[in-house]
């Protein structure tokens, strides 16, 4: 019997080449003296697609005859980036493809570069589901993405005259080559209309109907040894054309079906923080999970016929509640489809479901007006009712545990009553939702918290996005990192061996260097790769504190201006991240980036001590730059409001020092490298609620703090926006007199920190040895690692590997 790893191809380079030049040919239509840069991308990408179809069909094969339980993913979002050069790295193809697309006289990075990302998603949730995709296939688990096939990914940013502008994104404008339509697999999702009762069964006639229509992508695992499948959903009509008023020549009113189905699936929503009750957003949160679950059930009933029994079979994780309407659909389908009565029903959906929550700010868990939920889906909304009461009659006090309150739906607290278990996605943040959000919840079922710490994958964020680093691991301690991030430790002996960190220092100095003629070539920006990489990239957000950033630079600004002969350690602070395009403060808080940037840089002074750089449209092909060659990590969230961050651990196992308040996985982060190896300052959570409690007063620590009392003055005085004076006006009063995010409490303690920093950078071996010991001692953040937690203690599926 084959094993699916003797599927993977002998990497043969004459076949390669011969399917290249056969794809260009067939698939392209193009002679390659007309071959554009394109042409040539798409003819490589099918020839590295067509390798992994065999080890894809096996899996299928394999998982179907024994009947192995499966895992579904349901995602709103999937933040891929770029597939090219990470299935060419997956299969080891790499030092072949460069020399025979060299031989045609094509530029190898180039045609890698010219892939547009995938960015169908806003940020950490997004990108955390396209990290489980890819350990999902690497440990051999059998499961299944689910989203959403956006026309327009996350808009593009741009800077005009240091605003945020923003473009519609068009991934989709150039063949996309790695899917597979699936006209077949389709199903009518409803919406509207009205229901009528017979007894256990409901009847629902919708109002109108849209084509759910599958595209399918391969998620081959490592070395291709195992492939799963990401199914995105795409809107059409369900007839593309009205005949009878074309017959009477009204063709508009002709193509009018198409319209609803071409708006669900358009656009990707752009705002991480604020769920705002628009109905398209809940036809799209419903769209894709009644497609899923359907093509869930139709998968189940083709080898099962006991609905029951469903659990056994499968897992279902919601990524966030944008998927909780999950619960009432498939309550719906076992009831009026499978003839189950409400209680059976229920406890099936619930054997099955599992949510993830990421956050706990109260403005971005989502509600949905029970009027608008009753308009669209009637079905559901009678369902949801009929749930609150189920549950509300099982527990003591029901009053405090309701999802239906002040006319809104609490979509947490249906997806936490729907759920067999509930995961937070790191500890603090697990404890911190046991303690609110979900307090009363969690009493009534203490076994249904349950924590799973995020990860990251070790493929795309360090073998891929780092080849120098990559190098050096390999020729030291061997590959089997790649798979087995652990492995990493066998560096800890080499962290006070002086060639090593000669080498690793290299590594970095490397990556520094690319990323500074990046910057020259895209920006035409001069960067000094010796200097301190400082980096900050993320969404752009108040509880981020991207602002206190930027006033430790205008507070360094004024520091280095007064005593210019002192020791500073030459600091290049970079930022990169995006606002939401409703977010106010957030765009001022870019602006205020760009404002103070621009003065700090063009002061002559500043020369070879401090600079501002703030490269447009960050996404993830720009942090796959960005991160290998960062020296010191900003995750300087207020404490308690980060659930995790996951940039902080690739930057971390990039061999970069963290400076962190101890919030999200910060905190375990501190406890893996060590408190010697990271810069941890500010308050604790539990201090910021007491800080809160006992009625906080940022006015009182902007007096006791010169330097920030300083540059708040300079500020609201317009030094930074003469052309505008008034421009932060609002922003430096609000800091004065709110600071909800407690920017000023924490001022002291984080200048104080980057003054250890800079003392810290002078010390070259020590600081060298941190950073080995970051990477050294990170492996414990692999996705691989959280995808075995899942299936262990969430999904009891199994792993082949
Ligand atoms: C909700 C309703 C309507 C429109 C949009 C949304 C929406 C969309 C995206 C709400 C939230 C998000 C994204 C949240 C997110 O990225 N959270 C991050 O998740 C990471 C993975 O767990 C964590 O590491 C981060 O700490 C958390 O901020």
């Amino acid at each position: 019997e084959a094993k699916i790893q003797d599927l993977v191809p002998e990497p043969d380079a004459a076949a390669l080449r011969r399917s290249i030049e056969y794809h260009l040919k067939y698939t392209t239509g193009k002679d390659p003296s007309a071959a554009t840069l394109t042409d040539w991308r798409l003819a490589v990408s099918r020839a590295v697609r067509d390798l992994v179809i065999a080890p894809w069909f096996e899996t299928t094969q394999r998982v179907y005859t024994e009947d192995q339980k499966r895992v579904y993913y349901l995602s709103m979002e999937f933040l891929i980036g770029r597939l090219l050069e990470d299935a060419i790295l997956n299969l080891g193809l790499d030092d072949k493809l460069r020399s025979i697309v060299g031989n045609f006289d094509v530029d190898y990075a180039a045609l890698l570069t010219d892939e547009p990302d995938a960015a169908l998603g806003n940020g950490g949730l997004g990108r955390l589901a396209a990290c489980f995709m890819d350990s999902m296939s690497t440990v051999g688990l059998a499961a299944y993405g689910y989203g959403i096939r956006y026309n327009h990914g996350l808009f593009r940013q741009s800077f005009e005259n240091g605003w945020q502008a923003e473009e519609a994104e068009d991934w989709l404008r150039q063949t996309h080559p790695w899917e597979f339509e699936r006209p077949e697999a389709h199903y009518p999702i409803g919406f509207g209309g009205a229901v009528s009762v017979d007894g256990a069964k409901a009847t629902w006639t919708p109002a109108e109907t849209v084509l759910a229509v599958g595209y399918d992508t391969p998620v081959p695992g490592w070395r291709g040894r195992w492939s799963n499948t990401l199914r995105l959903w795409s809107a059409k009509p369900e007839r593309e054309f009205d005949l009878e008023p074309f017959n009477r020549g009204d063709y508009m009113a002709a193509a009018a079906p198409s319209v609803l189905a071409e708006t669900i699936s358009r656009v990707l929503y752009p705002d991480d923080t604020t769920a705002q009750g628009k109905e398209l957003r809940l036809k799209q949160e419903y769209f894709f999970t009644a497609a899923s679950l359907a093509d869930i059930v139709r998968r189940f009933l083709a080898h099962h016929d006991d609905v029951a029994k469903l659990p056994q079979s499968i897992a279902i994780q919601l990524n966030d509640t944008h998927p909780a309407i999950a619960c009432p659909e498939l309550v719906r389908l076992l009831m009026d489809h499978h003839g189950q009565p409400f209680e059976t029903a229920f406890e099936i959906a619930r054997g099955c479901l599992h949510y993830t929550n990421h956050t706990l700010m109260p403005e971005a868990l989502e509600r949905w007006p029970t009027d608008l939920m009753g308009r669209v889906l009637p079905r559901h909304m009678a369902l949801i009712e009929r749930i609150d009461d189920h549950h509300a009659k099982s527990v003591k006090r029901p009053e405090s545990v309701k999802i239906l309150d002040g006319g809104e739906v609490r979509m947490g607290d249906l997806a936490f009553i729907g759920a067999r278990r509930v995961n937070g996605v790191s500890a603090l943040h697990t404890e911190l939702m046991k303690q609110t959000v979900f307090k009363d919840l969690h009493e009534l079922h203490p076994e249904r918290v349950v924590n799973q710490t995020n990860g990251v994958t070790p493929r795309r964020w360090l073998y891929n996005c780092n080849p120098a680093l990559r190098s050096l691991l390999n020729d030291t301690i061997g590959e089997t990192w790649v798979t087995d991030l652990d492995r990493l430790e066998a560096l800890l002996p080499l962290a006070d061996d002086t060639a090593f960190r000669a080498r690793f220092a290299a590594a970095k100095d490397t990556n520094k260097r690319r990323l500074a003629d990046h910057l020259k070539h895209s920006m035409g920006i001069t960067l000094d790769p010796t200097a301190m990489f400082d980096i900050q990239i993320k969404r752009i957000h108040e509880y981020k504190r991207q602002l206190m950033n930027i006033l430790h630079a205008a507070a360094l600004w004024n520091a280095i201006r007064q005593n210019p002969e002192k020791n500073w350690a030459p600091r290049i602070k970079i930022f990169g991240g995006k606002a939401a395009p409703g977010y106010v403060m957030a765009k001022l808080a870019i602006k205020l980036i760009n404002d103070i940037g621009a003065t700090i840089n063009k002061d002559p002074a500043m020369a070879g001590r401090l600079q501002i750089v703030y490269p447009p449209n960050y996404n993830v092909s720009m942090a796959e730059l960005l991160i290998p060659a960062a020296d010191l990590s900003e995750q300087i969230s207020t404490a308690g409001m980060e659930a995790s961050g996951t940039g902080n651990m690739k930057l971390s196992v990039n061999g970069a020092l963290t400076v962190g308040t101890l919030d999200g996985a910060n905190i375990e982060i501190g406890e893996a490298v060590g408190s010697d190896n990271i810069f941890i300052f500010g308050l604790t959570a539990a201090e910021v609620a007491a800080t809160r409690a006992a009625g906080y007063d940022p006015a009182s620590h902007i007096a006791a703090e010169p330097r920030l009392a300083e540059i708040l003055e300079q500020i609201a005085s317009g030094a930074f926006s003469p052309d505008d004076p008034g421009r932060y006006t609002d922003l430096v009063t609000n800091l004065r007199e709110h600071d909800w995010f407690m920017v000023a409490a924490d001022f002291s303690s984080y200048w104080d920190i980057q003054s250890k920093i800079d003392e810290a950078w002078h010390d070259r071996d020590g600081w060298h040895r941190s950073a080995v010991l970051n990477t050294a001692r990170m492996g414990w953040f692999s996705s691989d690692r959280t995808i075995r937690g899942y299936a262990r203690d969430i999904w009891n599926a199994g792993t082949a590997y």
